[in-house]
């Protein structure tokens, strides 16, 4: 092993040239801790040696391939993540595309009239709807106020809807009332289905009983009615847990709490007397060929000429007969009434019936509007 000791050897013969050289007496104490150190220092030089050899010798074959691996691996991994985020850049601009397809409208067809067309608000078609109503699209887009596809279960056709992406954003409106170009004295298979147009952002339309059933079935929603009068002037109300039953229990309205400025008029007003003739909470949907009121001489929806939760007969009439100016004359108070603000003769010039989940968290921080 001439390599262990070829340092020792090569120092000791400087030492010795130094004490042929010099003769000096200090040579001869380097000697000795030379001699002294050299026990311990030995080990410490063979470990420094083993390093060395170690880390200079060429890698075995099968080093070298575990090094490749690891290389590999990692490379591997950063393919994969450039992979999730190729494939989450696709979906967001299949998301786009779809978002714009939706607002397009069809072409012109040869048999249109100078009549509005009355749409139904059902479509059929290809185009994948991600969302179950409207507040789920603002959570996701935060498009326009527009006319969408919704879904609310996956089982059903995915059908129309106005989505007000205003006033915080998220609402689905199942009711507007704007110029009085649609007639609302319709009757049951036309409530049910849902009549109007829908086309433009004031379009008129009432969304249809089974497509607020469907809406309004599962958790808890938070309904807001909007209000306008002739002069602009603008009110609303709103009620929470707002659903209705099926069509075999004729479309059974049940709400909430009532909170807003315009009154409880879905209640029936502020007396017991008003509220043991017209509470709307717990009655049947009426039309004019299906009489499921409380007033026993007559037909409520016949006699105020829309479809409605009817009791004997009404504070609310929002499916009323249009009258233009607001204060009106008639045999039966059949306008657009919300009585709690201004009373039964009087016909309001907008509302908006518009619902969402009750724990939305809207873009204002909450859920009423901008009047609040
Ligand atoms: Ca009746």
């Amino acid at each position: 092993m001439p390599c262990r000791t070829c340092p020792l050897d090569t120092a000791f013969a400087m030492v010795r040239s130094i004490k042929r050289s010099r003769k000096h007496l200090c040579s001869g104490l380097v000697v000795l801790c030379l001699r002294a150190c050299k026990v311990l220092v030995m080990p410490l030089i063979l470990l420094l040696l083993a390093c060395y050899t170690s880390a200079s010798s060429i890698l075995s074959p099968e080093q070298e391939c575990l090094l490749e691996v690891a290389e590999l691996k990692h490379s591997i991994r950063g393919l994969e993540n450039k992979l999730l985020i190729g494939a989450w850049k696709l979906n967001k601009l299949r998301e786009h595309s779809y978002f714009h397809l939706s607002h397009r409208r069809p072409p012109p067809r040869r048999n249109d009239t100078a009549v509005e067309p009355t749409l139904l608000p059902t479509t059929s078609g290809n185009l994948i709807v991600h969302d179950r109503d409207c507040s789920m699209l603002y959570d996701r887009l935060k498009p326009a106020s527009g006319f969408y596809r919704i879904k609310p279960k996956t089982t059903l056709e995915p059908f129309l809807v106005f989505c007000d992406m205003s006033d915080g954003g998220g609402w689905t409106v199942m009711q507007q009332r704007r110029n009085g170009k649609v007639d609302f004295n319709r009757d049951w298979s036309a409530y049910k289905d849902g009549f109007g147009n829908f086309k433009r952002n004031n379009d008129e339309f009432w969304l249809g009983n089974e497509h607020i059933y469907e809406l309004l079935r599962e958790g808890e929603n938070l309904m807001k009615i909007d209000l306008m009068d002739w002069k602009g002037e603008r009110n609303y109300a709103m009620y929470e847990n707002f659903r209705i039953a099926d069509e075999e229990d004729k479309y059974r309205l049940q709400f909430g709490m009532y909170s807003g400025r315009a009154g409880d008029s879905l209640s029936g007003g502020t007396n017991m007397a008003e509220q043991w003739s017209s509470c709307h909470n717990s009655m049947q949907f009426s039309t004019r060929d299906q009489d499921q009121d409380r007033y026993l001489q007559g037909s409520c929806a016949q006699e105020n000429q829309g479809g409605w939760w009817y009791n004997r007969c009404h504070a609310a009439n929002l499916n009323g007969r249009f009258h233009r100016g607001g204060e009106y004359k008639a045999t039966h108070d059949d306008g657009i009434v919300w009585l709690t603000w201004r009373g039964l003769w009087y016909s309001l010039r907008h509302t908006t019936m518009k619902v969402r989940p009750l724990r939305f968290m809207d873009s204002l921080g909450s859920g009423a509007g901008p009047d609040e």
